[in-house]
Formats: structure tokens, C-alpha cells, sequence
């Protein structure tokens, strides 16, 4: 995520390192740095000229007699002034006292809108809140269908009729009394470019529907032109917040950082990948630091909270400390993992990793092909792999689609794995970590 934005920052700062003093030449010689490290992010060009001109006004008045360096004050300086860019603080939906909460997301064709409402429904349903989809779009033939397919994955009804948009909206409300929903999530259609006709589809919608919030939904790798984008539709339909996709990619930042400050609307969800558990809310603070590569233990906490099934974790542990884990256990324990979304993410939230690492290509293939392998033995193999010789390493290759040599790989890792956790658990009473990964860098 906004990879080389983020190496940018850190041969500035490492350049920095070392100064003793940060006379008026080094803070604009920073500030130039920085200028051009943002242009070159795509992010809009007025909202880096205040984005400096804050940032010399700071270093200029930094105390320097504080227990930071001057590099440190600096870093804390462009940090904050990230997170003001970036929204400040974190946003929220406006929930309806008098419940149904209807949310309805607009915007471009592809940006990722009938994948967010799928997220968004997800995500509240984990809140403990019941949704109700609606699909409002009803240009593409398709597009009811692929809301529905979202909706059974996720267990959430999807309500539509073959009518017009504005009068499925309209009877959405209800459908949502009807089934006992308290937020109903709005798909519209999208178009290539803005025209008159959609916005006016909209407007009509918005007023008929009166929704508390209406969501743009962007596309993190279209840049500033997103920021046309975003004004356009906020004065013409209005909107409330943003939805930032597809930050999985190689964004370069320039949505993220120039949204808010040109359009005064926060953005409030950010998907980060295809899968429906890819999405999270936006924090400008987490968000900034991993821009500035501090990491993201916050985020990368909840995620785990929200994967990993406590019981399931607790059962493992237990038979860590027994001795009695097993490859069926490993293969659990991936699957937990495997739900926190692509190994890619997580890694880039962790703190204080080399940036090698962080760039050593996670191949998420990996996985599914340790899964294959394991799930190609027999119960009493993947009990006991010591039985596992010549001819059954044959047949587990050929049973997964695999090599001889790709078997004999997991079955090195697995054991190193046992031999750690052994280590790891055998010392008193502390809680055991996570079994290491096949295919992460380390193991
Ligand atoms: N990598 C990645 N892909 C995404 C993300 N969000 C959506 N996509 C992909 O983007 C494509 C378009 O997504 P849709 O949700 O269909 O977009 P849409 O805005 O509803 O499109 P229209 O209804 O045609 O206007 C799909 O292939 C999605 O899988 C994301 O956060 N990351
Ligand atoms: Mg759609």
C-alpha cells in the first residue's frame, strides 16, 4: 500500500538521521523533498501546498531543545499533519435513531461499489447490526445477480424487483420492516462517465429514499482524477463519506491523501482487496503510520480478533503443550490466517520489519498448495507423518497435483514448526504464539 510513497519518506528521514540541528536551508530542503515526494503520489497539488506550507510552519517553531532529534520532531510533525490530510479522526456512519439506517453507495462503473455493499453488509452483520441489501441497479443484467451471490456468501437477504431503481428503493424500506432489518445497504448503477441522466437517477433516489448516508465509492488507483470524480458527484447528488477500494493495489496515495481535503467529506471505509473480509474502517492515525512505515499493530490485532476462532485457538494450544499437534491442526490453524486476507497485508502492518521483507513477494498460491498436499494424506499420516514413506509421498504428490520434492518440502517445514512450538511452549505458563507459516520469510 502506497509502496513507493513510503520509501520516499524513509530516505528523506534517513538522510535526516545523524543532523545534529535543523537550521531554515535543511527544513526547506525537506519540504522540497516532501513536495515532490507528493506530487510524484499523484496527490492533488493544492493540498500539498498547505501540506508544506503546515509542515515549514512546524519544523520552523519546533522546539529544539526537546528530548527528540530534530529527525524525530520532524517525523511526529509530517505524522500528524498526515493524519489532518488523511481526515484527522476516524468517521462513522450516521445510524438512524428510528432504525432502518439506509446506506446508499454511488459511483463510477467498476470503482467497487456492489463488492463494497457486499463488504460494508458483512462487516455491520459482524457488528451484530442486520442488513438488508438492496440492488438498485438494475443497467447491468448481471448486477442483481452478483449482489445476490455476495448476499448468500455472506448470509444476508438481497432485496430487488424489476422495476425501476427508484421505486426499488423506495419499497427496499418495507422489505426491511418486513424481514426485521435494521440497516439497509443501497447498490446503484454505476457509469463511465458522469452524465446527466445518472446524476439525475440519483437525485431522485436520494430524495425519495432520504438516506443517512450516501457514500461515494473511489478507486484508490484512479489518483486525483478521483478528486474530479468525488467533487462532481458531491455537488451535484451530495454525499456524506467516502469508500476508498482496490488499496490493495499499487495505489500510490494520491486519492487517500487529497479526498478529504477537497471535498470536506471523510473517507469512512477502505477495501483492500477482492475477498469480502478485505474492508475495514478508516483510521487517518493507523493509516499515516503506515504510510511512514511504523505499522499497523492496531488493525492487525482487530483483524486477528475478528479471524481467529478463539475456541479453535485454544483447543490448539492446548494440544501444542500435549505434543499432539498435528497437520490437521497446522491446516486449521492456515485456514485461520488464511482469513485475515492476502499475507501481503499483513505483513506491511507490522512494525519495525526490514524492508526487505516486507518486499519479498507472498505468494498466497503457496498456501493452497500446502493445503492440497495435506489434504491429499490419510487421518493416520496426518497423525503421524513419520509412516509417510517413498511410495506415500508419491501418492500424496500425485493426489494434490504436486511434486515429490514439494511434499517432502512440508514435511521439513512442519517438523521445524513442531520443533519451535515445543521450545516455545515448553517454557512456564506462557501463552503460545501462533504456529509459523510455510512460505513466510523465517521459517
Ligand atoms: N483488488 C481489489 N479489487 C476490488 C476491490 N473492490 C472491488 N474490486 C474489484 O473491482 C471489480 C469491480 O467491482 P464491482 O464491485 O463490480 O464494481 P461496481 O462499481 O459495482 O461496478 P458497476 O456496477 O459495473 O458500476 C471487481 O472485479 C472487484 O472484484 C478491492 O478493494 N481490491
Ligand atoms: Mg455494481
Amino acid at each position: 500500500m502506497f509502496d513507493s510513497l513510503s520509501d520516499r519518506f524513509e530516505s528523506i528521514f534517513s538522510r535526516m538521521r545523524g543532523k545534529g540541528r535543523l537550521g531554515e536551508k535543511e527544513v526547506d530542503e525537506i519540504a522540497r523533498e516532501i513536495r515532490l515526494a507528493l506530487l510524484e503520489a499523484d496527490v492533488n497539488f493544492k493540498v500539498v501546498k498547505s501540506f508544506i506550507g503546515r509542515i515549514k510552519e512546524q519544523a520552523a517553531g519546533a522546539d529544539l531543545s526537546k528530548s527528540l532529534s530534530p529527525a524525530q520532531q520532524v517525523i511526529k510533525i509530517v505524522h500528524q499533519e498526515l493524519v489532518t490530510t488523511l481526515g484527522g479522526t476516524t468517521g462513522k456512519l450516521a445510524m438512524n435513531p428510528k432504525p432502518p439506517t439506509v446506506v446508499m453507495l454511488v459511483g463510477l462503473q467498476g470503482s467497487g461499489k456492489t463488492t463494497a455493499c457486499g463488504k460494508l453488509a458483512r462487516l455491520l452483520k459482524s457488528q451484530g447490526l442486520q442488513p438488508l441489501l438492496v440492488a438498485a441497479d438494475l443497467q447491468r443484467p448481471a448486477a442483481v445477480t452478483q449482489l445476490q451471490v455476495l448476499g448468500e456468501q455472506i448470509g444476508v437477504p438481497v432485496y430487488s424487483e424489476p422495476t425501476d431503481p427508484v421505486s426499488v428503493a423506495r419499497n427496499a424500506r418495507n422489505e426491511a420492516a418486513r424481514l426485521g432489518k435494521n440497516v439497509i445497504v443501497l447498490d446503484t448503477a454505476g457509469r463511465l462517465q458522469i452524465d446527466e441522466a445518472l446524476m439525475d437517477e440519483l437525485r431522485r433516489m436520494r430524495e425519495t429514499v432520504q438516506p443517512d448516508n450516501v457514500l461515494l465509492v473511489v478507486d484508490a488507483m484512479t489518483g486525483q482524477e478521483a478528486v474530479s470524480v468525488a467533487e462532481a458527484f458531491s455537488e451535484t447528488v451530495g454525499i456524506d463519506g467516502v469508500v476508498l477500494t482496490k488499496l490493495d493495489g499499487d495505489a500510490r496515495g494520491g486519492a487517500a491523501l487529497s479526498v478529504k481535503e477537497v471535498t470536506g467529506k471523510p473517507i469512512l471505509f477502505a477495501g483492500i482487496g477482492e475477498k469480502l473480509v478485505d474492508f475495514e474502517a478508516f483510521h487517518p492515525d493507523r493509516m499515516a503510520g503506515r504510510i511512514l512505515g511504523m505499522g499497523d499493530v492496531l488493525t492487525l490485532i482487530e483483524k486477528a480478533e475478528e479471524s481467529f476462532d478463539q475456541e479453535q485457538a485454544v483447543k490448539a494450544a492446548g494440544k501444542l503443550r500435549s505434543g499432539s499437534f498435528g497437520l490437521d491442526d497446522f491446516l486449521e490453524q492456515m485456514q485461520q490466517v488464511k482469513k485475515m486476507g492476502p499475507l501481503q497485508n499483513i505483513i506491511g502492518m507490522l512494525p519495525g520489519l526490514p524492508k526487505e521483507l516486507k518486499n519479498t513477494q507472498i505468494d498466497d498460491k503457496e498456501l493452497g498448495r500446502v493445503e492440497a498436499i495435506i489434504r491429499s494424506m490419510t487421518p493416520a499420516e496426518r497423525n503421524d507423518i513419520t509412516i509417510i514413506n517413498g511410495s506415500r509421498r508419491l501418492r500424496i504428490a500425485q493426489g494434490s497435483g504436486t511434486t515429490t520434492q514439494d511434499v517432502n518440502a512440508l514435511l521439513k517445514q512442519f517438523k521445524m514448526v513442531q520443533g519451535m512450538m515445543k521450545q516455545m511452549s515448553g517454557g512456564g505458563g506462557k501463552r503460545p504464539r501462533f504456529p509459523g507459516l510455510p512460505g513466510m520469510p523465517g521459517m
